[in-house]
């Protein structure tokens, strides 16, 4: 799906601002061929819980309905004209005047309708019911629960099964754009590196008729580079200059359509171009040896909540490079475009994630669920939702460099029955669908030892979280040391061709609490963990690299084991480093991207 963008032939108008909300509680019900009467406000984009302070609007479970008002500039009336939204949490159904137009299952990847058939020239009413039920069907995976009230009122409850805040709301732009009645729908970029010199293979998908298509590259400088004509075309670039990490270099390619020698739709995709291969035990980005240094995030910040805030986007990519970090998971949902397409302009390498979380019936911090109660695969009915996210994620982001690898789940019980049988079809979706073929893996949880895991055998690369001195062995660092030792060997034992990152490794530290002993939850703890681990890591040349849990502090579902939110980033909620960030820094900027491990 392409990214809504402004041209020649193409308008675009963004809808975020105030718009009208409703909260939904289910005494009346909703007339959509009116407006909503309500006086609530809540900006768009943002999640709506934190913006709402009350308890009834920040912790409601079902539906709210968003509004607001628009107008079509008259000369684009005869336009297609194209509603679209970056993401609605988790569920929406759009109106356009009253008339249902639209819907769409899933929290965190784009969809898009054309509306010209629902417009009036002057005034247009938008309507949203946004829903954020999660059950055993959904993506993520939540627990959901409904009982009556004394007065017989159905009150429903989402509890999380995955360790963040079911933040809900129109989470990203909700955009306008118009295009011409036969237009450009796609482009789908591959391409063969041979040294210095590139064929890139451009798919272009159109609806209509047209004479010619004409595809251009053009370079940094926007100078043209080649061009060739026709849906599918090839174009040699020589001298060719790689997409790096942490040096990041965008060719663009323009393409035009023409019907009876007039340019008709006109689209500039850019995209990076480079290799990954995974060989012998390790990453190959460009036919070097790559080593991952960043962080497991969440798109999380006060008052936005889990709504695109950009401006936390640019200082958490800033704080990267003032750390040494060169890589993220979109842990543990699709994140938006916009934190995409700045990842590949700065050559942060991205693993993608779906939002598959929760698919583990035992979830809740408990390491020592008994395994012959645990029935994951029995339960869960997310089969669907699964091959629906991946489709629309690797439709939405096949062409951006950054992205090196296809995160399949986030901790499955993979150690339980039916999980080799669960997955296997999904990562040969994967690799079907990806037209630059990347590798693939599924995050591995900690119970799913070696001697346990059901699905390595699936997929490239083994990805581990993994909590030694936390979680187990928690105040307990040489114990920690020495079991983490002792799996890796393991892993090394029966996959010794297969690289492995740490995916997550971390410690709730509360900005402020010191100790001169090892006590959990304070800066020193948090710096005497991680240098636990990194002289584990060091000893082993499987391990290429290293992703922390997590870049930042973030809000998650009240427990015992949680104070005001997870505390294990190695920067506090406002981005304010902890004692952690200093030494990680001295690390990371002494380990080079590429060949840390000979
Ligand atoms: C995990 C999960 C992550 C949690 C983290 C933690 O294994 O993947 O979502 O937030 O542990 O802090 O417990």
């Amino acid at each position: 799906m392409l990214y809504p963008i402004m041209t020649e032939s193409r308008n675009l108008t963004d809808l975020s601002g105030v718009w009208k909300f409703y909260l939904d509680d289910e005494t009346k019900k909703v007339d959509v061929t009116k407006p909503l009467e309500t006086n609530e406000i809540m900006a768009v984009p943002g999640s709506f819980n934190d913006q709402a302070v009350f308890s009834k609007i920040r912790n409601h479970a079902g539906t709210v309905w968003y509004e607001r008002n628009f107008s079509i500039h008259k000369k684009l009336l005869d336009q297609r004209i194209v509603l679209r939204f970056g993401s609605v949490t988790h569920k929406a159904v759009v109106y356009i005047n009253g008339k249902y137009v639209a819907e769409h299952q899933g929290g965190f990847t784009p969809f898009e309708v054309e509306i010209n058939d629902f417009i009036i020239s002057e005034k247009n009413r938008i309507t949203v019911a946004v829903n954020n039920i999660l059950d055993h069907t959904t993506l993520p995976v939540g627990n959901y629960i409904e009982r009556k009230n004394e007065e017989g009122k159905i009150i429903r409850k989402v509890d999380e099964n995955f360790d963040f805040f079911n933040y809900a709301g129109i989470h990203r732009p909700v955009k306008i754009y118009t295009t011409p009645k036969e237009y450009i729908k796609d482009i789908i970029i591959t391409y063969d590196v041979e040294g210095n010199r590139a064929r890139i293979y451009t798919d272009v998908k159109t609806i209509g008729d047209f004479d010619q298509v004409k595809v251009t590259i053009l370079d940094k400088e926007w100078k043209e580079v080649s061009y060739s004509v026709g849906e599918k075309t090839e174009n040699v670039v020589e001298n060719l200059k790689f997409w790096q990490p942490m040096n990041a270099y965008l060719y663009t390619a323009r393409v035009e359509t023409y019907k009876d020698g007039e340019l008709v739709d006109i689209y500039e995709e850019p995209f990076g171009i480079r290799t990954i291969e995974v060989k012998k035990g390790k990453f190959l980005i460009n036919g070097k040896p790559f080593y991952f240094k960043g962080f497991g995030k969440h798109e999380d910040t006060y008052i936005n909540g889990r709504g695109l805030n950009e401006a936390a986007n640019v200082l958490d990519l800033n704080l990267f490079k003032w750390i040494g970090a060169n890589s993220f998971r979109t842990s543990h949902y699709p994140y938006s475009e916009e934190m995409m397409r700045l990842a590949d302009q700065q050559g942060i390498v991205v693993i993608d994630e779906v939002p598959a979380v929760g698919l583990y019936e035992g979830f809740g911090f408990n390491f020592n669920i008994e395994e012959e109660k645990a029935n994951t695969w029995d339960r869960m009915g997310t089969k669907e939702a699964h091959e629906q996210v991946i489709k629309e994620l690797i439709d939405r982001d096949k062409n951006y460099a950054c992205v090196v690898m296809w995160s399949i789940a986030n901790e499955p019980a993979s150690h339980e029955k039916g999980a080799y049988e669960y997955f296997k079809p999904l990562v040969k979706l994967v690799k079907d669908l990806d037209p630059q073929k990347r590798p693939t893996t599924i995050v591995n949880i900690m119970m799913a030892t070696p001697d346990k895991d059901l699905v390595y055998n699936l997929i490239d690369v083994i990805s581990l979280n993994r909590y030694y001195g936390w979680y187990v062995q928690t105040g307990d660092l040489k114990a920690a040391e020495e079991a983490l030792r002792k799996e890796l060997k393991e892993w090394e034992k029966i996959c010794p061709n297969k690289p492995i990152v740490f995916t997550e490794l971390g410690a709730d530290t509360i900005s402020g609490f010191h100790a001169i002993d090892d006590i959990p939850f304070t800066e020193e703890y948090q710096v005497r963990y991680y240098q636990t681990n990194h002289k584990v890591f060091d000893e082993f040349k499987n391990v290429v690299g290293e992703q922390v849990w997590n870049f930042a502090d973030f809000e998650t579902k009240v427990g015992i084991q949680r104070v005001q939110g997870n505390k294990k980033g190695i920067f506090n909620r406002a981005r304010e480093p902890k004692m952690i960030s200093h030494v990680m820094r001295k690390r990371w900027i002494n380990i080079p991207n590429f060949d840390y491990k000979k």
